[in-house]
């Protein structure tokens, strides 16, 4: 597989204790590189686009919710297989059912605030990627 490009968020819970520098030498880890990063703060309007495929579950109006309480840190990552691989090292959405060695294992509080968001696609990627970056951002 050649090189690819996948989205990634460090989420509020990751700027709230300080750990994205601890993140990302996980990610770096892993052979993967981050060729844009931007902290921002994400607006209400931000969030819900972003997760608009998930509006009507439940959790939806307590993930907004999370997702605006503080800082993220929006990444784009670029490696061999990079959306597959940073799903492999983010680990399960439930940090109680994810893999040792993985970010949510090792970092994440909870099912909702699970320090890490990955495209889960290379089509979603590339939508995710432009709603928060151009091209001129990302240096390669
Ligand atoms: P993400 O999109 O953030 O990378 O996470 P994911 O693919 O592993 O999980 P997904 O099913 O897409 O869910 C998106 C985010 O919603 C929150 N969530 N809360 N309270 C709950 O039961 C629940 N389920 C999901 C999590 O923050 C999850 O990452
Ligand atoms: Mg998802």
């Amino acid at each position: 597989m050649a090189n690819e490009r996948t989205f990634s968020i460090l989420k509020p819970d990751a700027t709230r204790r300080n750990i994205t520098g601890a993140v990302n030498a996980v990610i770096e880890a892993a052979g993967l590189r981050i060729v844009a990063q931007r902290r921002i703060r994400m607006t209400r309007e931000q969030a819900e686009k972003f997760y608009e495929v998930h509006k009507e579950r439940p959790f939806f109006g307590e993930l907004v919710e999370f997702m605006t309480s503080g800082p993220v840190v929006v990444q784009v990552l670029e490696g061999e297989n990079a959306v597959a691989k940073y799903r492999e090292v983010m680990g399960a959405t439930n940090p109680a059912q994810a893999a040792d060695g993985t970010i949510r294992k090792q970092f994440a509080e909870s099912v909702g605030e699970n320090t890490v968001h990955g495209s889960d696609s290379a089509d979603n990627a590339k939508i995710e990627i432009a709603q928060f970056f151009t091209d001129a951002d990302i240096a390669a």
